[in-house]
């Protein structure tokens, strides 16, 4: 996969894409990541790339112009890449999105700053728009690095022993359960009995159970659209029976 970044800080890229998983599956090759600076298509002395909000208002606004052009130059390389804005306005990031965004060949982020981009850039180049939370950042930065961490992690050969995507939150639409290792007793805690019973199939049973059951209490809303099996469903009901104590 292709990842290349449009931003006007390329240096914010740096050590988080040199840096463990990431870093070792670019050098390993499995995605190559490359971080642009706008300004370099910005004209005049002064490589302008903002300037004042028409119809007036505080802040800056990213010029259509450089970005246009940094796109332009970029997709004559990779014609097929698709092109992600950045934006408190776009789609709220999912796992789902991740998945199916990891299946394409190439993507182009667009970071915005200040008060963000020039609305026909919008208009005129983006493939798609995406939010990582309804809070508002400094730049898009933070944001592009969000993404690209839970894409590439999700390319085949990046994750390679430090586990498998196919046991991760959201995998199967709900939580993940509970992960204990050594000591078996910890300040007074001991590590559940199923766990060191070597029951694969009670431990399987157990673990579903407490992704039904932490699903069910933090995160509800997430059970509507979650695969759940009949005896998923039979477990649900016995909790929503008797909230009472813990059942194994
Ligand atoms: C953001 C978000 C975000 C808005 C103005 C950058 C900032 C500034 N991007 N998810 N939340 N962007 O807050 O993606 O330009």
């Amino acid at each position: 996969m292709r990842i290349d970044v449009l931003t006007l800080f390329p240096g914010l890229f740096e050590s988080p894409l040199r840096e463990s998983i990431l870093g070792r599956a670019i050098a390993a090759g499995h995605l190559s990541v490359q971080a642009h600076n706008i300004r370099d298509w910005a004209e005049g002395r002064h490589q302008v790339t903002d300037d004042a909000p028409y119809g007036g208002g505080d802040g800056m606004v990213m010029k259509p112009e450089p970005v246009a052009r940094a796109v332009r130059t970029v997709k004559q390389s990779c014609p097929e890449a698709m092109v992600i804005m950045l934006t408190p306005q776009g789609r709220t990031f999912r796992q789902a999105d991740a998945e199916m965004l990891a299946r394409r060949p190439a993507l182009i982020f667009l970071c915005g700053r200040y008060e963000g981009f020039d609305e026909r850039i919008r208009t005129s180049l983006v493939d798609a728009e995406y939010s990582i939370g309804d809070y508002v950042l400094t730049g898009g930065e933070p944001a592009a690095l969000v993404m690209i961490d839970a894409i590439a992690r999700l390319v085949p050969g990046v994750l390679g022993s430090e586990g498998s995507a196919q046991s991760d939150s959201f995998a199967d639409g709900l939580l993940e359960y509970p992960h204990y290792t050594r000591p078996v007793e910890w300040e007074g805690q001991r590590v559940p009995e199923v766990l060191l019973s070597g029951n694969h199939a009670a431990i399987a049973r157990w673990r579903r159970r407490q992704q039904l059951r932490r699903t069910r209490e933090r995160r509800p809303e997430l059970l509507a659209t979650a695969a759940l099996s009949d005896e998923d469903q039979e477990f649900l009901q016995t909790l929503e029976r008797n909230d009472g104590p813990e059942q194994g």
